[in-house]
């Protein structure tokens, strides 16, 4: 029986250990630094709060849930979901809460697993399911710490900071910054936006499921299933557009233009427009922000940030905007994938040197010279305004046929050849100019060398990709261990 390690209980941590069990192997473990389960739904309370990605698209195949209240859920009822997961994938006496990973080395044909609290565990494979964004950015503002009121970034939100009366700033116009605004618009006093750069949105009602729904789709389960593959079929005019040029980008572009024409206000229209295609940044999804944002007590400001003094925000013009609470929802570091836990493979070759020049995996699963580790979410997966649970489903299922392999006595340690993960990652950045990522923005999805470090194809194609584990493009238990390089 193999025995594996999982480093984080998110959406594909959970998924992983759903995947396991059902592979009918018991012995393994999920190490997750938190107290709770759930990764970004556990991390994220902002107001307003919600997947980006409708409610019937973002869950478990294997796991429908017939119940979302609307068509994109809200953040606490996904952390209900994963919560419920895990009761009812029987994975609470896997699942080792508060235990964070430091280390990992491989040594002996084995992962040797180092924790904070000192303990080391061993297992015959590691998975990675530590998150794309999950290392909150806080930005050098200088002065932050003067600030007399309370600040916070939106993925630790203050909650016993009380908003009734307050005057609220918020940095950042992704996602998150556009759905605190839509939510708290209008019922604070003042809210004040500081916006770096201007967001395309594209404006998706966000209906309520009525009982009657919902009782449907609970009688007939097949239902869930249809409304998950017509949503997907309708991701794929989304994912068109990304990927290459044609009708699909410009149809919404088009639609974004459009929406963008509903502020009248030609001063407010004038700094809510964009200047680079849609797209280009991950594309916000919101049919009330304009609405938001032209309420009593909302203003939009895009002078740039100077500083931070005790009673505001100082901007470039040296305008004063005075606030109570300051919200930073200034992103994430989605370069950082497991790190800083340190990976050593048996060539004694680290994560840290691996990934000097960028984070490059084989296949967007597994890594040269890291003999039976498996990514999940790894570099270049297709997470460009598509739903990440099919794709950590797909990941996983790769992971599992390694393991059903290592089971039938196949092979004892694997890794993929440098030439092949080479090859791979040349392929991939020749895709890259046809997609709407690289057309000239600054966003999440860009590496350090500038090339979006995103998976430039369809979801489909990544996931016929891995149906097959490739394995000749695999070193399969050297006869030394220098062999691995
Ligand atoms: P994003 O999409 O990375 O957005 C971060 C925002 O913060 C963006 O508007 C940035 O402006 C802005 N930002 C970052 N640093 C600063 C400073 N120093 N000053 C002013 N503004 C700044 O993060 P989100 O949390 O909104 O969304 C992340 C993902 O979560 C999202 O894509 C969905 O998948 C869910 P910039 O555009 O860089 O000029």
């Amino acid at each position: 029986m193999p025995s594996v390690i999982v480093i984080g209980a998110g959406m594909s941590g959970l998924c992983m250990a759903v995947k396991l069990r059902r592979a009918g192997i018991t012995d393994f473990t999920v190490l997750e630094k938190a107290s709770d389960v759930g990764g970004t739904w556990r991390d994220n309370t902002y107001p307003g709060l919600r997947c980006d990605v409708p409610s019937a698209f973002y869950q478990y195949f294997f796991d429908r849930n017939p119940d979302w209240s609307h068509f994109f859920a809200a953040g606490d009822e996904i952390q209900d979901y994963f919560r419920g997961v895990v009761d009812r994938f029987a994975l609470r006496e896997h699942i080792e809460l508060d235990t964070e990973v430091t280390r990992a080395e491989f040594a002996e044909g084995r992962w040797r697993v180092r924790t904070a609290d000192g303990r080391t565990r061993e297992a015959d494979f590691l998975i990675s399911a530590s998150g794309v964004l999950h290392h909150p950015v806080v930005p050098d503002i200088p002065g932050l710490d003067s600030f007399d009121g309370a600040w916070f970034h939106t993925a630790r939100w203050d909650h016993s900071v009380s908003l009734a009366d307050k005057r609220v700033g918020v940095v950042g116009t992704g996602s998150t910054g556009v759905q605190i605004v839509s939510e708290l618009g209008g019922s604070v006093p003042k809210l004040s936006l500081f916006q770096r750069t201007p967001q395309w949105v594209l404006p998706v009602p966000n209906w309520r499921n009525d009982r009657l729904t919902r009782a449907l789709r609970s009688r007939f389960p097949a239902l869930t299933s249809l409304e998950y593959r017509l949503i997907e079929g309708i991701f794929s005019i989304l994912v068109a557009a990304v990927t290459r040029p044609g009708w699909q980008r410009t149809m919404i572009s088009k639609l974004c233009e459009l929406n963008l024409r509903t502020v009248r206000d030609q001063d407010l229209r004038r700094k809510l427009t964009p200047d680079y295609q849609a797209m280009c940044k991950r594309l916000v999804m919101s049919p009330s922000f304009y609405r938001a944002v032209r309420r009593p007590g909302v203003e939009v400001i895009t002078e740039r940030i100077d500083h931070v003094e005790p009673r505001g925000v100082v901007t470039t013009d040296g305008t004063l905007h005075e606030v109570d609470v300051l919200a930073l929802a200034t992103g994430f570091d989605s370069h950082a994938y497991l790190r800083p836990v340190e990976l050593v493979g048996p060539t004694g070759r680290t994560l840290s040197d691996a990934w000097s020049e960028g984070p490059r995996a084989y296949r967007t699963v597994a890594l040269p010279e890291f003999p039976n580790l498996f990514l999940l979410m790894g570099p270049h997966s297709p997470v460009g305004n598509f739903s990440l649970v099919p794709i950590a489903e797909v990941q996983a299922d790769y992971a599992i046929s390694w393991i059903r392999a290592w089971q039938r006595g196949e092979y004892t340690t694997a890794a993929p050849t440098r030439e092949a993960t080479d090859d791979y990652n040349a392929r991939l950045r020749a895709a890259m100019p046809n997609t709407v990522w690289a057309t000239g923005c600054q966003s999440w999805y860009l590496g350090k060398d500038g090339l979006p470090e995103v998976w430039p194809w369809s979801p489909h194609r990544h996931a016929r990709m891995l149906r097959d584990r490739h394995t000749d493009e695999f070193v399969v238990d050297p006869a030394q261990e220098g062999v691995w390089r």
